[in-house]
């Protein structure tokens, strides 16, 4: 059983993205300013194409919420395509437009067009790529800051910062603690690659201009990070409660994600198990003076045995390069089966900030849910008296 659940919809240039939350308890304020500040952040950084100057995203609340506070029922929501109205016939529901525009017969390489023309038995590629696109996260993003919103309130925060673009690196800190993570953020969110390494970020944008005038594209990393969350969110018990297999699915499945590591991850390949291992001890807290559990270094990225441990949880993942090329590939006509440069529709360069912001959205997502099944109530009132009787105990143990 859920605690929650979510669905988007939506054609990329059809009339909107319409999405629906349901299981968001009574009593959370929530505003459609809430919602927005996360769509300005997605449509942001250096390297979007010429759509995003067509749309600036704002959600639209249509029901679950009554006098700024939650009611319990299912929320949904609503983002308006600006650019539908230049697709009217297009993108009609109606039968009589059929035709009004030429079919896409041109699959591109690296997008869902060929797979998904001949599994869903379409001779137009535009019946694919128009859910495949990558405008669908702007939904994502807008329940992410619904999640993001009740997570706050019990303390919990998520951000993210770009750590890679191409061949440009950031200078790697370790971010074992929330001081860090948050010092990491803040520079992030003014960098317009939102990568925290001011001489990084400045290479980052010659490059993608670089790629740009060479009509190719750009991948890279990000970092997405928890902080606050407590110890005992997921389950070693079984395989789908593992918190870290629930965040990368929920962080792999966001379009172009290629790769999903949780704390030093991949790295630990060639490390010796001494040097990965992040030793506990017990001891009067910095914060309050009182004796906890601590741990001094966070390569596990805040899960062990598929739980929190009460570290910031981290995860990092890769994004490859957009496959929609100015400079197209070789592909073949579904139609005539005849070799052709795959067609060309206007796109980013890179979108590698944007991914990082969506990812925010889907870590807390997944972070809600477990939240909710661990303390888990109707109201917002239920649901702190749960909390706060866990950390009670947890202070007594
Ligand atoms: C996308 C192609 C571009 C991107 C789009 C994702 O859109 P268009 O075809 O309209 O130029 O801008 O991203 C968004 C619209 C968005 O909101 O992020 C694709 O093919 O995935």
């Amino acid at each position: 059983m859920h605690t929650i659940r979510f669905f988007t919809s939506g054609e990329s240039h059809g009339k909107a993205l319409t999405g629906i939350i349901e299981g968001i308890p009574s009593g959370f304020s929530l505003s459609p300013e809430d919602i927005d500040h996360d769509l300005k952040r997605r449509q942001g950084g250096h390297g979007r194409g010429g759509r995003m100057s067509i749309e600036s995203d704002r959600a639209e609340i249509i029901s679950g919420v009554r006098w700024g506070k939650t009611l319990g029922s299912p929320i949904a929501l609503i983002i308006e395509n600006k650019d539908w109205e230049n697709w009217l016939a297009g993108m009609s529901i109606l039968e009589a437009n059929r035709g009004a525009i030429p079919p896409v017969t041109r699959p591109r390489p690296g997008h869902a067009d060929l797979a998904g023309a001949l599994k869903y038995a379409s001779q137009d590629i535009r019946d694919i790529l128009e859910r495949s696109s990558a405008r669908e996260t702007a939904m994502r993003v807008a329940l992410g800051a619904v999640a993001k919103k009740i997570l706050f309130d019990f303390g919990i925060t998520v951000g993210s910062y770009v750590t890679q673009i191409g061949e440009v690196c950031a200078h790697q800190e370790s971010p074992a603690d929330d001081i860090t993570l948050a010092r990491l953020f803040q520079a992030a969110e003014s960098s317009s690659v939102r990568c925290p390494d001011k001489t990084a970020s400045r290479s980052m944008v010659r490059h993608i201009d670089r790629a740009m005038k060479e009509e190719t594209s750009l991948g890279g990393s990000f970092t997405v990070f928890a902080t606050g969350v407590p110890v005992g969110l997921g389950s070693h018990a079984q395989w789908d409660r593992k918190l870290d297999g629930r965040l990368a699915q929920a962080i792999m499945s966001i379009q172009a994600i290629k790769g999903v590591e949780v704390g030093d991850g991949f790295a630990m390949a060639s490390l010796p198990g001494y040097a990965v291992m992040d030793e506990i001890y017990y001891g009067a807290s910095a914060k309050k003076g009182r004796k906890v559990f601590y741990r001094k270094t966070n390569h596990a990225g805040g899960i062990e045995g598929g739980m929190s441990n009460g570290m910031p949880i981290l995860i990092s993942a890769v994004m490859k390069p957009i496959p929609t090329l100015r400079k197209p590939l070789m592909s073949v006509d579904i139609k005539t089966k005849q070799a052709f440069s795959a067609a060309y529709e206007r796109s980013d360069t890179c979108a590698v900030p944007a991914a990082a912001v969506v990812a925010e959205a889907m870590t807390a997502l997944v972070l809600l849910e477990a939240f909710l099944e661990k303390f888990g109530g109707d109201s917002k009132k239920e649901i702190m008296r749960n909390a706060r009787a866990y950390l009670s105990y947890l202070k007594t143990f």
